[in-house]
């Protein structure tokens, strides 16, 4: 995948409250197209191995128990500078230190469930994106 693309999931928490459409329709009108794009719910292990970078960490437990608990969106999206323009769209981790107008700040609940996941670096994007995705599903 090139470094202008990058991966996100629309989280269980989002989905549940009816926000699949308005986070698409922000995603869109900030100018990233979708190249790829899945409704889906991650298995356990799927969840481990996706947030396999914090298992040592005290939520990891919680991490994976809601990532598992309903239907997920998963997306590549292409835009000349993806992973940090992404970033800047979702806002903070912390959805009460995202930005006014970013989508944690208005879709989030809290920093366990906040709404969206989006890449860090172009090599997670790519690594993100083949984990969820084949060639075929890649446009
Ligand atoms: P982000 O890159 O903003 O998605 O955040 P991280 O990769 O640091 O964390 C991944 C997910 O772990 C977060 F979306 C939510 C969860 N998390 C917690 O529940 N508590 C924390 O202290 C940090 C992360």
């Amino acid at each position: 995948m090139s470094s202008n693309r990058t991966f996100t999931m629309i989280k269980p928490d989002a989905v549940e409250n009816g926000h699949i459409g308005a986070i698409l329709e922000k995603i869109n009108a900030a100018g990233f197209s979708i190249v790829a794009l899945k409704y889906t719910q991650l298995s356990i292990s799927e969840a481990e191995a996706f947030y396999a970078v914090h298992k040592e960490r005290p939520f990891f437990g919680d991490l994976v128990t809601f990532m598992t608990r309903g239907p997920i969106v998963a997306a590549i999206l292409e835009k000349e500078n993806a992973v940090a323009d992404f970033r800047m769209l979702i806002g903070a981790t912390n959805p009460s230190e995202a930005a006014e107008g970013t989508i944690r700040a208005l879709y989030a609940t809290s920093m366990g469930e906040n709404a969206v996941h989006g890449s860090d670096s172009d090599e997670n994007a790519a690594i993100e994106g083949a984990f969820h995705f084949s060639g075929r599903e890649i446009f």
